[in-house]
């Protein structure tokens, strides 16, 4: 059997003229990880952590191999709706549930790296997707929807999760923003270069974590810790993010590609 379609591809691959961009970070102890405020109690999230089994020695002559562990939200890493307590209730919605054309689909990019730098609380609103949309299209069905403010630049320095004495001080969304991308535009998900989905500040938005609630309430999904938007075009990436197939997973860290048309 024949398909015109993932021949071509191949050839696009090979010949470059499709490029493959890693929107992924790297997995080591350094990996910045999610604080959620202390004074409320809630459970913490492991670091990446990874220690030696062998290394062509004594523990193991001709094999190198770690063990590892970590909590499913690090590092580059994907949000399924079981995550939220509004998604609890949605069929096939963990990461050996979901739907496999989750794990691939268009990319539409939005640009509010002048508006984080100017303000780390910035929270993108229904008026500057329109914005986009006025420039580059309506978003369409099914897109990922990725949020490029170049934090992952920080990625290295405390001013990644910028954390005060009040919290966390990194973009994110208006509930409202989330509402339209979920319910006009039905999009696929969200994804951002910060620490989590939601702005730093999320635990006083109202719902607290908007993009949480209302994103996986509407079965649709997240990536964060995403790197190397600054690479992809506002429109015509293809992103592939299959998360680890963990059962009843609530996410999982994943290798996240774009494909750009040259
Ligand atoms: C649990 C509670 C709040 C948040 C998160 C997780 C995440 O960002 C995450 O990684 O899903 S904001
Ligand atoms: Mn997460």
């Amino acid at each position: 059997m024949s398909n015109s379609v993932l021949t071509d591809l191949v050839q696009s691959l090979a010949s470059g003229s499709i490029k493959i961009v890693d929107l992924s970070g790297t997995l080591e102890p350094d990996t910045p990880t999610l604080q959620l405020p202390e004074e409320f109690g809630w459970g913490k999230s492991w670091p990446f952590h990874i220690e030696e089994i062998s290394r062509y020695n004594e523990k193991g002559p001709a094999w190198y191999w770690n063990n590892f562990k970590c909590g499913e939200h690090t590092g580059t890493h994907f949000d399924a709706p079981i995550h939220w307590v509004t998604g609890k209730d949605h069929e096939n919605h963990a990461t050996d549930t979901l739907p496999l054309d989750n794990f691939i689909g268009p990319a539409c990019v939005i640009d509010a790296t002048a508006e984080s730098a100017a303000d780390p609380d910035f929270l993108m609103t229904v008026e500057f997707v329109q914005a986009w949309e006025a420039q580059h299209g309506e978003i369409e069905p099914d897109s990922w929807v990725l949020f490029r403010s170049d934090w992952s630049k920080k990625i290295g320095s405390d001013d990644y999760l910028n954390m005060h004495d009040d919290g966390g001080h990194t973009p994110g969304w208006e509930p409202d923003t989330i509402i339209f991308l979920a319910e006009e535009r039905n999009v696929r998900g969200v994804g951002v270069e910060t620490v989590g989905t939601d702005a730093g500040q999320a635990s006083g938005q109202e719902p607290m974590f908007p993009c949480h609630n209302l994103m996986h309430g509407a079965n649709k999904c997240g990536l964060a810790s995403l790197k190397n938007l600054d690479q992809l075009p506002p429109k015509g990436a293809v992103i592939i993010a299959p998360p680890l197939k963990i059962r009843e997973g609530s996410g999982s860290p994943t290798r996240v590609l774009a494909l750009v048309a040259e």
